[in-house]
């Protein structure tokens, strides 16, 4: 954004050749530009990219007048105004479902709304096992209303029936394959390294101890070291552990420290989950995974 105030008018200026041509008025003409369109290629030739044109279009914004006296020092520094904006709500769900808003900003009011429900206040943490979609705000007298937050949940999957059926090797004292499901990002599956390391396919498979539909599965990589972590993979589902059928999605993970969605084409009942992993990102024998999850969006209607 810029502002000028200037004795011209933006017609003034425009119709103008050269500078001698401008007839000074009395008036002091405040211009406030939300955008400026730039100057092209050459400032008397071609216009910009069409990309960067500017068209009319309306926008909203708030400006204060303040006058201005030698007295209140420098002037960049006077006109420096602190806006009273409340903060964003942050909108966070413990691992027993809780869901927590906080607002940094004193005595705001926090408003809220699960899957654009009825608007409601905030008195205190509320379950949300089920998942959902949580919009909140807050707002204070007098103060510009923060920015709404959205935060989208799945349904929280509980982890304490999950257990690793089997994995096809694992390195002992370091990555054995249940540190693939604990919870802690830091433990991680590996398989065998050294003498006795074996090539890929490798794979684990996961007992989630009910039928879930699934969306996906999460895979946070090794953290640290990109030692093991997958590159080209197949996902096999299951409702009961025997019949697996074809993969569900195949693909590459990418060499990241983060955490990885791996989507099924559709939302699918299963207990059992098997991860082959087809390669490594640097081409490396091994695998490893730090934390495998799921992304459900409900238990197996009855
Ligand atoms: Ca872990």
């Amino acid at each position: 954004m810029s502002a000028s105030a200037l004795h011209f008018t933006a017609a003034d200026l425009a119709g103008a050749e050269h500078t001698s041509e401008l007839q000074k008025r009395k008036e002091i003409v405040v211009c406030l530009d939300a955008v400026q369109l730039g100057l092209g290629g050459a400032s008397c030739g071609p216009r910009p990219m069409s990309k960067y044109i500017l068209y009319s279009t309306p926008i909203v914004f708030s400006y204060s007048l303040r006058p201005y006296v030698k007295t209140m020092g420098d002037l960049a520094e006077a006109a420096v105004m602190r806006l009273p904006i409340v903060s964003p709500v942050s909108v966070e769900r413990d691992q027993a479902g809780l869901v927590r808003l906080d607002c940094d900003t004193e005595d705001a009011r926090i408003t809220y709304q699960i899957d654009s429900g009825k608007s409601m206040v905030y008195q205190g943490p509320f379950p949300l096992n089920s998942g959902g979609v949580v919009m909140a705000k807050a707002t204070l007298d007098d103060a510009i209303p923060g920015p709404t937050s959205v935060r989208r949940f799945n349904l929280l999957v509980s982890r304490s029936q999950w257990r690793i059926v089997r994995a096809d090797s694992e390195h002992p004292g370091e990555g054995e394959a249940v540190n693939a499901i604990d919870g802690k990002p830091e433990t991680y599956w590996h398989t065998k390294w050294g003498g006795a390391a074996t090539r890929h396919p490798h794979e684990i498979e996961l007992d989630l101890g009910q039928i879930l539909q699934l969306k996906g599965i999460t895979y946070l990589p090794r953290q640290g070291s990109d030692h093991g972590r997958i590159g080209r993979y197949e996902l096999y589902v299951s409702r009961d552990g025997q019949e697996w059928g074809l993969a569900v999605a195949t693909g590459r993970l990418k060499n990241v420290a983060e955490q990885q969605v791996i989507n099924l084409p559709k939302i699918t009942s299963a207990r059992y989950v098997r991860l082959v992993a087809l390669s490594e990102v640097k081409g490396n024998i091994w695998t490893s995974i730090a934390e495998l999850g799921v992304v459900a969006v409900g238990k197996e209607k009855k």
